[in-house]
């Protein structure tokens, strides 16, 4: 059986009652699966230390999504830091200045101390998990503040040395390196495109590689939140939903491996909604019931085809691949993992070409939804 044979079972007549079932399932799925995956993706706390005006904040807007540092919601936790905060970006930056005052040394003390009480706490999603130190490139010096500063937090967390504004290198790079050596690596980056006096343009640079490397660092558990917030790399959001439509197929087989006849539709649908939102979610799409409603809705409107009205989210559930086979009971195992894998995959291809076809802002339930329908209808034949 292959996807297609999955669509064209979903056409048998099903009772009302069962029709009912399965859109009180449906609802069920989505509930819980909008907190869990919510809930799984967690949240990455990033510190961003430098002295005022090195491009911390514009290094933020530049990265992450939502454009964090001017419409973020800022919270002091310190002295010299504020907490920035957005509503559905799983991201908690901690905007720390106060590098260039004479009393550097209490904003440092301050900041370690916050540090080491956060990184302490039994719940790493309260932890402070990776930190960019900022030094522009056109001061060409690092300072005490800065030296003082990585040797005090590098107990606690890793660090990146990020040397902004970065227009010529002239050995600046390897200096930071070697006057700071506990910095995992320094990146040069340039927030912003640049106007020659020659009329040159030099474009945005070192993003995507402080993302890779950013990647690396947090933990696990924390990627697949760093992976949704950031902007620059749909590389890393791809890769983390890869991983979320493989758990999902493997949940799969072990499903359609139970022994207990017509379980499978129950038991498949939760699993493959659970996936929807996961991959979402991993995106950096904000989930929520009103999405994945839309989205299962939507995308499955076009393969019912005939079936209307309140009927059609109902059928919804069947157009699942695999759960479509609720009249004839289990399925087997290879082809649960099949099925699930290609809607995944076939579902991270839909957000991708939306992405790169429009960086500059999220793509719309409606437009995931109206993209992911022709994708599976042209999956169905
Ligand atoms: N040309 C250029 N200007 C930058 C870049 N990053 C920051 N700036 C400018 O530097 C100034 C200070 O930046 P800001 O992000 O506010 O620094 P913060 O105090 O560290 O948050 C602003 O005028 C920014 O526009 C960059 O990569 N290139
Ligand atoms: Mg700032």
């Amino acid at each position: 059986m292959n996807q297609v044979s999955a669509f064209g079972q979903a056409g048998s007549n099903n009772s009302a009652q069962e029709v009912e079932m399965i859109e009180s399932d449906l609802f069920s799925a989505i509930n819980d699966k909008v907190n869990e995956s919510l809930k799984s993706r967690g949240k990455v706390n990033i510190l961003i230390a430098g002295k005022t005006g090195v491009g911390k904040s514009t290094l933020i807007n530049a990265v992450f999504q939502g454009n964090l540092a001017q419409t973020g919601q800022g919270r002091p936790v310190t002295t010299q830091t504020r907490e920035i905060t957005k509503e559905g970006i799983p991201v908690s930056i901690f905007d720390t200045r106060g590098l260039e005052i004479a009393e550097y040394k209490e904003t440092i003390g301050g900041l370690a101390a916050f540090i080491a009480e956060r990184n302490s706490d039994t719940y790493p999603m309260k932890h402070v998990h990776i930190a960019w130190v900022c030094i522009s490139e056109g001061s060409r010096r690092v300072e005490d503040a800065e030296i003082a500063l990585v040797s005090e937090l590098a107990r606690f967390v890793p660090i990146i040395g990020v040397i902004t504004q970065a227009q010529s290198d002239r050995g600046f790079k390897n200096e930071v390196i070697s006057i700071i050596p506990q910095v995992r690596n320094a990146i040069r980056v340039r927030a912003l495109e640049e106007q020659l006096d020659s009329g040159h343009v030099i474009p945005v640079m070192g993003l995507e590689d402080l993302i890779d490397l950013t990647m690396d660092l947090v933990p696990e558990g924390q990627k697949n939140a760093m992976a949704a917030a950031q902007k620059i790399s749909i590389k890393h959001k791809k890769e983390r939903a890869t991983k979320i439509v493989a758990g999902a197929a493997a949940s799969a087989a072990t499903v359609a491996l139970s022994p207990i006849p017509f379980s499978d539709a129950a038991l498949l649908a939760p699993i493959q909604v659970g996936m929807l939102a996961g991959v979402s979610s991993a995106f950096g799409l904000p989930v929520s019931k009103a999405f994945l409603y839309t989205l299962i809705s939507g995308s499955f409107s076009a393969v019912a085809g005939s079936i209307g009205g309140r009927a059609l989210v109902a059928s919804a559930m069947k157009f699942i691949p695999g759960v479509g086979t609720v009249a004839g009971g289990m399925i087997a195992a290879g082809v649960a993992s099949t099925l699930t894998t290609t809607f995944g995959m076939a579902y991270i291809s839909v957000l991708v070409k939306l992405m790169e076809s429009n960086p500059d802002r999220l793509p719309s339930a409606e437009e995931i939804a109206a993209s992911f329908k022709s994708t599976l209808k042209s999956q169905a034949g």
